[in-house]
C-alpha cells in the first residue's frame, strides 16, 4: 500500500466518511541497548517504514478497529471497551485507548483503520509505531494535543499495562520525536533530547537476519530481570544508586552474580552512547563506528543478547567497502543488524551481505536501505 491515498480511500470505502490520517515511524537504534529502562542514554532514528492510521466519527456508540494487514475487524461499545490484553493485533491501539481515557481523554465512537509496512516480529518497533499511530490519530480527531515526549510515555503505559510487555521508552519516544534525516540522542531519566544531523552520504542499512524478535519473549524479559537485580545489589551498598545509570565500572566488583556481565554491558553502553552521540556531531563518523562495533561486542558478549545469526551478519560486513559500522540493532535475540555504509556503496554492500549471509547460514535475508525519517505526523 504504502501510499496514505490508497488507506484513506479503503476507509472511506468500509465506513463512509473522508478520514483523518497518519502516520507513525517504526525505528532502528543506532547505539544504546537495553539502557532505557536503566534511565541511560539511547540514539535511535525513525525510520521510512510506518504504521499509517484513518480515523472517521462514527453515531452509533461503537469503537471499530480494522487492520489491513490482517484483514480484520473488531466492534467494541464506546463507553464499554475492553480492560484487558487478549493476546491479539487491537491489543495495541485499545491499550491506548484505555491510558488515554484513563488520562481523562474522551474515546468517542470512532472508524480508526491501521496499516503498516514495519517489518513484525523484526525489532523494528511495528508496535509502538501502532501506538504511536492511533494516540496520534484519537487526538487529532479530538483535535487535542500532548507534547512528544509525554505521549511517546503515554504509549509506553499502553505496552506495560496492558498489552504487558516491560519495554522502556526508546521506540514510543522516536516514533513520537524523531526528525528527518537525524538521530536522537535521549537522555531516558528526564527525557531530554539532542537531534545529531546523518550525513547525507551515509545510508541506514538494515539487514534482517529473519530470526523473530520478540519484547514480550523470554530473552528480553530475563535480561531485563539480570540488570535490575544488579542494581539492587549495588544499592544494598550505596543507596545512591537508584539505576544503573547511576553506576560505574568501578563498582563491579562488588556483584558477585552473572549479573556483573549484564551490568557492565549496560554501563559502558551508556558510554559509548554519549560519545557516539558526540562523534556525530563532529562528523567522525570512524569513531562511531568503532563504538557502533564495540557496542555490538559488549551486546552479544557481556549481554549474550545476540544469536549466531546476528553475529554472522555483523562478521559478514566487517570488510565489505563502505560499512562505517555494523551492530544488532533492538531488543536482542533475533532481529535486524544496523549498518553504517557509504551511500555510493549502499547498493553493492546490500547485495554481497545478502548473498554471504545466505551462503553462510541457508536463510535469505531481507536488506533494506533506510532514512532516517520524521516521527509522527498528519498526512494532508
Ligand atoms: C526493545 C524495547 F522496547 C526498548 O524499550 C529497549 O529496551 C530495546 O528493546 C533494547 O534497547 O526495543
Amino acid at each position: 500500500m504504502k501510499d496514505p491515498a490508497t488507506l484513506r480511500i479503503l476507509h472511506q470505502g468500509r465506513y463512509n466518511a473522508a478520514p483523518l490520517v497518519f502516520a507513525a515511524p517504526g525505528r532502528v537504534n543506532l547505539i544504546g541497548e537495553h539502557t532505557d529502562y536503566a534511565e541511560g542514554f539511547v540514539m535511535p532514528a525513525a525510520i521510512d517504514f510506518a504504521t499509517l492510521a484513518a480515523i472517521s466519527p462514527r453515531t452509533d456508540g461503537q469503537v471499530v478497529l480494522y487492520a489491513e494487514n490482517f484483514a480484520e475487524e473488531r466492534s467494541y461499545p464506546a463507553d464499554a471497551l475492553p480492560t484487558a490484553a487478549t493476546g491479539h493485533w487491537s491489543d495495541y491501539p485499545l491499550g491506548v485507548l484505555s491510558i488515554l481515557a484513563g488520562e481523562g481523554y474522551r474515546i468517542p465512537p470512532l472508524s480508526l483503520s491501521l496499516w503498516g509496512d514495519v517489518p513484525l516480529g523484526s525489532g523494528l518497533s511495528s508496535s509502538a509505531s501502532v501506538e504511536v499511530a492511533t494516540a496520534t490519530a484519537l487526538l487529532g480527531l479530538l483535535g487535542a494535543t500532548i507534547p512528544g515526549p509525554l505521549l511517546a510515555r503515554l504509549c509506553q503505559r499502553a505496552e506495560n499495562e496492558f498489552v504487558g510487555a516491560n519495554c522502556g521508552i526508546m521506540d514510543q519516544f522516536i516514533s513520537a520525536n524523531g526528525k528527518a534525516d537525524h538521530a536522537l540522542l535521549l537522555d531516558c531519566r528526564d527525557l531530554s533530547y539532542l537531534l545529531a544531523p546523518i550525513p547525507h552520504d551515509v545510508a541506514l542499512v538494515i539487514a534482517n537476519t529473519m530470526v523473530k524478535h520478540s519484547i514480550a519473549g523470554a530473552g528480553y524479559t530475563t535480561r531485563r530481570a539480570e540488570v535490575e537485580e544488579a542494581c539492587a545489589i549495588l544499592a544494598t551498598h550505596r543507596p545512591e544508586i537508584k539505576f544503573l545509570r547511576d553506576a560505574t565500572v568501578e563498582y563491579l566488583d562488588e556483584i558477585p552474580t552473572n549479573s556483573l556481565k549484564r551490568a557492565r554491558h549496560v554501563i559502558t553502553e551508556n558510554l559509548r552512547t554519549v560519545a557516539a552521540a558526540d562523534a556525530l556531531l563532529h562528523g567522525d563518523l570512524a569513531e562511531l563506528g568503532r563504538l557502533m562495533h564495540q557496542a555490538h561486542i559488549s551486546y552479544s558478549q557481556d549481554f549474550e543478547g545476540s544469536c549466531p545469526e546476528a553475529d554472522t551478519m555483523v562478521d559478514l560486513a566487517q570488510n565489505l567497502p563502505g560499512l562505517i559500522g555494523a551492530r544488532l540493532t533492538g531488543g536482542g535475540f533475533g532481529g535486524c543488524t544496523i549498518n553504517l555504509v557509504e551511500k555510493r556503496h549502499a547498493a553493492a554492500f546490500s547485495a554481497t551481505l545478502k548473498q554471504r549471509y545466505h551462503q553462510a547460514t541457508g536463510i535469505e535475508p531481507e536488506i533494506h536501505i533506510c532514512h532516517a525519517s520524521a516521527g509522527a505526523h498528519p498526512i494532508a
